[in-house]
């Protein structure tokens, strides 16, 4: 059934059933995929534990769902197709038939190296089609996957891999980013070092090095599909069995496991995929994120595959060859609904217009932003260069934490507007918060935005620790889930998603938790303390600014300090999370409790040193003037 919301009166009626009857709404929706049996319950909840159980006693497979189904009606459509990072490679395609095919193999080599229904599964590596497969192998048997994005560090992975007790790790020799080649098995087998789970790990052969293979432990994909059959049955799942965990930051420490279960999520980024893009049977998507962020989980795999669409799967970087790549592969395959970030967006505004208007683009008829608040020059400049004025921009508000988007236009069924999430999706019951915790029903006021309301892709739990899940989202506000972001309403009632109001810091679409990082420079064995905050990066939407207190033994210059802070950040997290700027500093503004004053450092961050607010507390004034003096 084609559950698509076609005018904005049907939006509106819809969005009022769905409030007024949400386990009608979302059984409705469910009734459209393949169970093994159906459910006894639509929902059961609260949100004090926090307890969220859709479609309780259902039993399905996702895979089945993805794949199975369409092999009647799509057998021959493409499902899959797989451009690589150098134009000069030919690229791939897989219709459902070849797609489901290959996953089949993948679920019989993880049976055949001991994965069984709920181990853990560990994914790190690059924007191959064996990330696909290796992804809905695990669902096809029960396994729950766990992937890391191919950018973090072997210390970063290994943390993650030791919390989820994972037991298999599917990697790849090396990957292939713009003009560089970069080593992937060899992180894996230093992070390997730590993790005494992992009993196997199975190699794909991308870049044809030649790679460390541990006896007994490390084997081929390509000798192992010598092996193993084209069939594997699907194993059938609880609706509230776990699919997969991924890890996220928090404003505290370590990153969470945040796991999504089986049923609800199927749902859930389905009809969301339908409605927001308005997705059409012959429609080719492409969405740009990375598979290891939930973008890529929800829009790039789950969300398209479960409609039958065709998805792209992209192995390079916007900038490579030259910074018309995007544009040029939007030509190549008639891409008709492109999705991608806004930090892609603005890195493409400043290459220069030549790039965008040397490709035609005539296919393309929606366009999608997300991962952070889009600024309206972008905003612009995406509407205008890239969709000629002829295709609406989506801006979709959604969290790993979420599953699937939560705010946004329908493409040419709501209104759209620069800067604005727009309307909440139907079944989505958002609601603003003041600081006293109490409901702001006017418009044009700001505010912290919550849900009342569970919605079928909700995090259930936070892997290995349910009172961390409950403590991060639902203790903030009496019976709310709390998102972390700070909003607001405009006169008509549209919403606009201001930011994070955490120690969360979006670079670039990607979140860290400021503790995070300060926890990695504090490795460094120079370092005594340090301050990490955000500022507005032209590119990037925020940049990492690092306040650093040196021991005595300090190296020899400033230079040298600096290099060695980002090596240690580089180390214990990645690249991606490597400060902007590093400023030394004698000590850090504290209170008399001993509680650092971020508010001071953001200031001096953001170069707003006029006006710092009461400094009253302050237990060492002249710190601020030292730290205002050096600012970078
Ligand atoms: C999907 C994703 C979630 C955080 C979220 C918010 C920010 C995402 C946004 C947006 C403004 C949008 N965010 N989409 N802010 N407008 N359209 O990005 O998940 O990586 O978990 O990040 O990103 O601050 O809380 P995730």
């Amino acid at each position: 059934m084609d559950y698509r919301i076609k005018s904005f009166e049907e939006y509106q009626e819809t969005y009022q059933r769905s409030v007024e009857q949400p386990e009608e709404f979302w059984a409705g929706i469910a009734e459209n995929f393949t169970w093994r049996k159906k459910w006894d319950q639509v929902l059961d909840w609260n949100f004090e534990e926090p307890k969220v159980k859709w479609f309780v006693n259902g039993k399905l497979n996702i895979t089945e769902n993805c794949l199975d189904r369409h092999l009647a009606t799509r057998g021959n459509k493409l499902a899959l197709i797989w451009e690589p990072n150098d134009p000069k490679e030919r690229f791939i395609r897989f219709t459902y038939r070849e797609l489901h095919e290959k996953v089949c193999q993948m679920a019989n080599i993880l049976k055949r190296n001991g994965v069984k229904k709920g181990d853990r599964v560990c994914i790190y590596m690059p924007m191959i089609p064996e990330l696909a497969f290796s992804v809905l192998a695990c669902a096809r048997i029960g396994a729950v996957h766990s992937v890391i994005f191919a950018g973090f560090s072997h210390t970063a992975m290994a943390d993650r891999i030791n919390d989820a007790e994972a037991k298999v790790v599917l990697t790849s020799d090396g990957l292939n980013r713009g003009p560089k080649q970069i080593p992937v098995k060899r992180v894996v087998d230093e992070a390997l070092e730590t993790c005494p789970t992992v009993e196997k790990v199975v190699v794909v052969d991308r870049v044809g090095w030649a790679v460390n293979m541990v006896e007994g432990r490390d084997v081929w994909y390509h000798e192992e599909l010598q092996h193993v059959d084209k069939n594997c049955p699907a194993e059938e799942m609880d609706s509230e069995d776990l699919l997969f965990i991924l890890y996220t930051s928090g404003s505290t420490g370590k990153p969470k496991g945040v796991v999504h279960t089986c049923g609800g999520y199927m749902v859930n980024t389905d009809y969301t995929f339908r409605n927001v893009f308005q997705y059409e049977e012959s429609d080719i998507y492409w969405c740009t994120a990375d598979i290891g962020w939930v973008t890529g989980h929800s829009y790039l795999l789950y969300g398209p595959l479960l409609s039958g669409a065709t998805t792209l799967l992209f192995e390079g970087v916007p900038s490579f060859p030259d910074a018309g790549r995007f544009w040029q592969v939007i030509d190549k395959f008639g891409v008709n609904i492109f999705y991608t970030a806004p930090t892609a967006i603005r890195s493409l505004m400043a290459s220069g217009l030549d790039h965008v208007l040397s490709y035609s683009l005539d296919s393309l008829k929606v366009l999608g932003s997300v991962g952070e608040p889009i600024n309206e020059e972008a905003w612009h400049w995406y509407h205008i260069h890239v969709g000629k004025e002829r295709c609406p921009v989506v801006d979709t508000w959604w969290q790993t934490e979420t599953g699937g988007i939560m705010l946004s236009s329908l493409a040419n069924v709501t209104p759209t507007k620069p800067g604005h999430a727009a309307f909440p999706l139907p079944g989505v019951q958002p609601i603003l918060i003041d600081q006293a915790g109490e409901e702001i029903t006017e418009n044009e006021q700001e505010g912290y935005l919550c849900m009342k309301f569970p919605w079928p892709g909700m995090i259930r739990t936070t892997y290995g620790d349910h009172e961390r899940c409950r403590q991060s989202y639902f203790s903030a506000y009496k019976n709310l889930y709390f998102t972390g972001d700070g909003a607001k309403r405009d006169a008509n009632g549209l919403w606009r998603i201001i930011g994070r109001v955490d120690d969360v810091i979006n670079v670039s679409g990607h979140r860290f938790g400021t503790a995070e990082i300060e926890n990695a420079i504090n490795q460094n064995k120079h370092i005594v303390e340090s301050a990490v905050v955000g500022y507005p990066h032209d590119v990037k939407g925020q940049g990492i600014y690092a306040f650093v207190v040196c021991g005595d033994e300090a190296p020899q210059s400033p230079e040298h300090l600096r290099a060695e802070v980002i090596e240690t950040v580089v180390d214990q997290i990645g690249k991606i999370a490597k400060p902007d700027k590093i400023q030394i500093v004698s000590g850090l503004p504290k209170t008399r409790s001993g509680k650092i004053m971020r508010r001071i450092l953001r200031k001096v961050a953001e170069g707003e040193t006029s006006n710092l607010g009461d400094t009253s507390t302050l237990l060492d004034p002249p710190i601020v003037d030292e730290i205002i003096k050096g600012a970078l």
